[in-house]
């Protein structure tokens, strides 16, 4: 008697080993389809950061901007602000910020722009080489302007008060 119940344990035991490894394989066939999924998932993240076209720039009582260089995206608006973090009224000592067109004589331009006093030396005859400019501002005085570039170039900018412009001048990169 012991030696049957042996047997059919035996036999039993066999038949579970069998059942449960086959109720495995399609367990672990499954499986790798959950990896892929997350995978994809996470392929849309990464996405590159805007770049802002807020851009700053300090004019002073040395009769200088604070760089020769800004930049910008074309055909996005682009924010500029002027400060004039000196302390000379702007009759001694004014700054504005005048983007000119590419291609545009910057002596020429300089040489009507003197003779404009009546309109803070933004000479009327030369609007069409002007893609935007500031007030002119005296010391402790800020000015912010908007506009957009469509083409991609470098514009060169300059200050139009008599006499800044040789020093008081550089390039706004546009990509
Ligand atoms: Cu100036």
């Amino acid at each position: 008697m012991n030696t049957t119940n042996k047997f059919s344990l035996l036999i039993l035991m066999g038949f579970l080993t069998i059942t449960s490894c086959g109720k495995k394989d399609p367990a672990t066939g499954g499986e790798p389809a959950d990896p892929i999924e997350t995978t994809t998932e996470g392929e849309g993240v990464a996405a590159p950061v805007a770049v802002e076209n807020v851009l700053v720039i300090e004019g002073n009582d040395q009769m200088q901007f604070n760089t020769k260089e800004l930049r910008a995206v074309a055909g996005k608006p682009i924010t500029l602000t002027l400060k004039h973090v000196g302390k000379i009224p702007k009759e001694a000592m004014g700054h504005n910020l005048v983007i000119l067109q590419e291609g545009t004589d910057e002596s020429a331009f300089a040489v009507k722009a003197n003779e404009a006093k009546a309109t803070d030396y933004i000479p009327e005859s030369e609007k069409a080489s002007i893609i935007a400019h500031t007030k002119l501002l005296g010391g402790g005085e800020e000015d912010t302007i908007e506009f957009t570039i469509d083409k991609k170039g470098t514009y060169n900018f300059i200050c139009s008060f008599p006499g800044h412009v040789a020093i008081m001048k550089g390039v706004l990169i546009v990509e």
